[in-house]
């Protein structure tokens, strides 16, 4: 089957934020990509994120690649405009078939149908109920018993039960970045001289924050690659494609100290000379860990921290103290490795007191970056249950979901501050963060 899977843009490009120039490989659909290619199926990937447009104008190049199928691959803001491309798509050939997945549909999948424009969605990891998917309708055969398949049924929704995770990640192909079309595009200048790849060593998180969406596909299970095939994701990017920068995705990418250590011995070894750049937790790091990473050309360790306050720590379900930062903060400067803290405003029960003491625990971590997210209730979390409880939001207010992103905007309100506060933290934090950051690439 001929299959165009297709990154939707980010339509919040605006403001202050639009100075940040972030652009991020779509590695998820480039593994689904390679995972099908490698049984047969023609594949187009179209990033969006990078092309831009608006709907009619993106619909028109999906449809260019003459697509029996299309599959997007949607976050929580981009739903309404994949709906609006999805739409013009089928008033070029109703008969195309539009597939979704993703976190946003994974979180609400009772609602990921609800325009015509969709034809199915796909919850939860999504490789093999791709597959299966294609396989089946490229022999015309019915596809409705799909695991892990949402489709119309009896004038509603149904939703199959969700796939069992795959067992062996190394089964999984190298993802498909000859089908990026430029792959010079995916620069971040505070981070990278050049362009980068977005890699995975593993898929999922052992801990469950009320705030984040990695529970919601991956269920609190943890499950990795090899470190061998870590290595040959890696040499491939630096001998066929010329990357040799990185970003691991991984929520923890520190989770095995013995893998870590692994991985950053076999780098040193065959002398791949690469940067990279990983997220971690500060209770998965000392300093054995770090000075590896180092010296295998880490860059950069992004640490959650989420709150300067104990209470909302504990409430969040962070699984951390403020003495665990500060002593992550101090073993990662003793390891002359930079760190970039991110933290939360708005979390539930927020105050104006517990916000300041969030700004000043900033303040004395002295992260070489700092970022500052508004708390939004992603669907299928914790923090998103209290908001369709405590009835501040419908479960399927689309047309508001635009506003689900971290940054200038507050979709759902838990905290004891205004919205207007909120943004106006947010601000100043911008503002006063934004110009004590270090470069962490040397110019
Ligand atoms: C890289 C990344 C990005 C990149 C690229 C996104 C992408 N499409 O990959 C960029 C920079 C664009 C991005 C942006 C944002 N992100 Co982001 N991002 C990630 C990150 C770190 C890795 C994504 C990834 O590759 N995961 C691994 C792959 C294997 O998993 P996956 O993406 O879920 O894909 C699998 C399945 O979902 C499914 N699937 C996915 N798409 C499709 C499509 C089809 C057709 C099919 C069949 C299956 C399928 O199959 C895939 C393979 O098994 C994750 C955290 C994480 N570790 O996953 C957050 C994450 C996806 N992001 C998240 C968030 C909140 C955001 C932002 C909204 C934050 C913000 N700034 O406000 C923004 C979007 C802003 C906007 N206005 O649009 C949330 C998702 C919440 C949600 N419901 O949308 C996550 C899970 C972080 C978290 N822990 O909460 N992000």
């Amino acid at each position: 089957m001929r299959v165009t899977l297709v990154q939707p843009p980010n339509l919040q490009k605006s403001g202050e934020w639009k100075k940040q120039q972030v652009y991020r490989t779509p590695t998820n659909i480039a593994l689904l990509a390679s995972y099908v290619r490698e049984k047969g199926h023609e594949v187009n990937i179209i990033d969006f994120d990078i092309r831009g447009g608006n709907a009619n104008d993106m619909a028109e190049q999906i449809m260019k690649s003459e697509p029996q199928i299309i599959g997007f691959t949607c976050l929580t803001p981009r739903f309404p405009i994949v709906i609006k491309i999805a739409q013009h798509c089928k008033i070029t050939n109703k008969n195309v078939v539009v597939v979704v997945g993703g976190p946003h549909v994974t979180g609400l999948p009772q609602h990921a149908l609800k325009d015509p424009a969709i034809d199915y969605g796909i919850i939860g990891e999504g490789e093999e109920v791709l597959l299966e998917v294609l396989d089946l309708r490229e022999k015309g055969k019915d596809i409705s018993g799909v695991p892990g398949l949402i489709l119309r049924h009896d004038k509603g929704v149904r939703i199959n039960p969700v796939r069992p995770f795959i067992k062996n990640l190394d089964v999984l192909p190298l993802p498909a970045w000859d089908l990026l079309e430029n792959l010079s595009a995916y620069v971040e200048p505070n981070f990278f001289y050049g362009p980068h790849f977005g890699l995975l060593s593993g898929r999922g998180c052992a801990w469950y924050c009320n705030f984040c969406a990695s529970e919601v596909t991956w269920k609190r299970k943890v499950r990795f690659h090899s470190s061998d095939y870590v290595i040959n994701l890696i040499e491939n990017a630096v001998n066929r494609f010329g990357i040799r920068e990185f970003q691991f995705y991984d929520d923890t990418f520190t989770i095995n100290r013995k893998r870590t250590l692994a991985i950053c011995k076999m780098i040193l070894e065959r002398k791949l000379d690469i940067r990279f750049y990983v997220q971690a937790r500060a209770d998965c790091i000392d300093f054995e860990i770090v000075d590896a990473l180092k010296k295998a050309g880490c860059f950069c360790v992004a640490i959650g921290v989420e709150s300067g306050d104990e209470k909302i720590l504990s409430m969040i379900g962070k699984g951390e103290t403020k003495e665990q930062f500060r002593m992550a903060a101090k073993v990662l400067r003793t390891a002359k490795m930079p760190f970039l803290a991110s933290y939360i405003i708005g979390h539930p029960s927020d105050t104006h007191e517990s916000i300041r003491a969030t700004l000043d625990f900033a303040n004395e971590l002295d992260a070489d970056e700092s970022k500052f997210m508004i708390a939004t209730p992603y669907p299928g979390t914790p923090l998103f249950k209290m908001v369709v409880e405590r009835k501040i939001i419908k479960e399927d207010e689309a047309e508001n979901l635009e506003s689900y992103t971290w940054y200038q905007r507050v979709a759902a309100n838990l905290s004891l501050v205004s919205d207007e506060d909120l943004l106006n933290y947010q601000q100043e934090a911008y503002d006063k963060y934004e110009r004590r950051k270090r470069p962490l690439v040397l110019k």
